[in-house]
């Protein structure tokens, strides 16, 4: 596909709730998306970066950057641009995985329009709908945890994740697992605690956690490995699978027993295949994160969710579950799942009146 034009659009959408993390409070999502315009199609794409670099080194200011100085100009150099060409086409920008995902998921999303293949077939799905997870922040104390999950499984969620950080850790869980003894429950520590925390990590497994996520930075395989020998807690990782050969290596020393997959973090929805292939070789379960993601990004992650190697429930939660109003119509809860669009690409649009009310700036950019 020959690329006439790429629109970068910045838009912010504040959250039902703010959403407290080991990393900070977000109140809003702030995303770039972009919409590429190609010779006979066009296509959507979001980023899944957050305002500030504190989950990874990706930022909103530094993804237009990069894509304004780095990313769209050897997009634009490039006679012919594929989706399963643009790995290499921008292998010399190091780095930035979550911008050139943007790119990707645009022009995959152009290229499936043109030929009216919907993103879930393309990929490989084997689904019509997805188990919906939700992912709570942290709270002030645990009966307000406790009112807050009241009202996700009233909702349906089929499993539910809390944010954990040393100071609320055991205590929350605890709450959890006396209100509700069966309930799948997972927590995510977002690399906020040490090596020399795994004692403390160990008193977790009293809980029949479905999965501890991400408890050590992301570099500390090594870390992991030590704490996934001592723990009953399947460990999962997040931050540290930047790619397929990190799954196949966190699994080959025993660091990962399961895997988080975000298209945005290993650079693009292709790579996100990969991973799901290499941990479905080796009998490793993976699940589909979430990045607060509006209905662009949740219409892709919804998508790869269907693919059969996710068999534990994603961070891939209705709609209505982050905003009064989405850029998209929303997704909707039906007894606990997420239906998959059908239609050819993503499958869904950015409603006008919703985009244009939430954005704060766009600028068309051309070759
Ligand atoms: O670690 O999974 C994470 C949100 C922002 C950044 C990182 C994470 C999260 C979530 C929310 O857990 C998942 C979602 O509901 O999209
Ligand atoms: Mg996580």
């Amino acid at each position: 596909m020959r690329i006439e034009a790429i629109e970068i659009r910045r838009v912010s959408i504040p959250f039902l709730e703010p959403f407290r993390t080991s990393f900070g409070t977000l109140t809003h999502k702030e995303a770039v998306i972009l919409r590429v315009v190609g010779s006979d199609s066009f296509g959507w794409g979001e980023c899944t970066a957050l305002e500030a670099p504190t989950y990874s080194s990706e930022y909103v200011d530094g993804v237009e950057h990069v894509l304004t100085h780095q990313l769209l100009p050897r997009t634009f150099a490039a006679r012919d641009v594929t989706a399963t060409g643009l790995a290499s086409l921008l292998a010399d920008v190091k780095g930035h995985p979550m911008a050139k995902a943007a790119i990707e998921m645009a022009v995959l999303d152009a290229e499936l329009r043109a030929v009216g293949l919907s993103l879930a077939t393309y990929l490989g799905s084997t689904r019509v709908a997805v188990d919906a997870g939700v992912s709570v922040g942290i709270m002030s104390d645990t009966a307000e945890l406790v009112d807050a999950v009241a009202a996700f499984v009233e909702c349906g969620y089929r499993r539910v994740k809390i944010k954990i950080e040393p100071g609320w850790d055991v205590e929350p869980v605890r709450a959890l697992r006396e209100r509700w003894p069966d309930l799948p429950l997972q927590v995510d520590a977002n690399a906020a605690y040490e090596r020399r925390d795994a004692r403390h990590l160990a008193r977790l497994d009293e809980f029949d956690l479905i999965l501890l996520e991400q408890p050590l930075a992301a570099g500390d395989l090594l870390g992991h490995a030590q704490l996934a020998r001592m723990l009953r807690t399947p460990i999962c990782l997040d931050e540290s699978i930047e790619s397929a050969r990190d799954a196949a290596d966190a699994i080959r020393v025993g660091a990962a027993e399961i895997i988080n997959i975000k298209a945005g973090r290993v650079g693009g929805l292709l790579e996100a295949r990969r991973v799901h292939d290499v941990c479905a070789a080796h009998g490793v379960a993976v699940w589909c994160g979430g990045m607060q993601e509006t209905g662009l990004g949740r219409a892709a992650n919804v998508a790869l969710a269907s693919l059969p190697g996710f068999t534990l429930p994603g961070d891939t939660s209705a709609s209505d579950r982050y905003f009064q109003c989405d850029i998209t119509p929303p997704f909707r809860l039906l007894d606990g799942r997420l239906e998959v669009p059908t239609g050819p690409g993503l499958g869904i649009e950015p409603c006008d009146d919703a985009l244009g009310g939430r954005t704060i700036s766009s600028r068309v950019v051309r070759p």
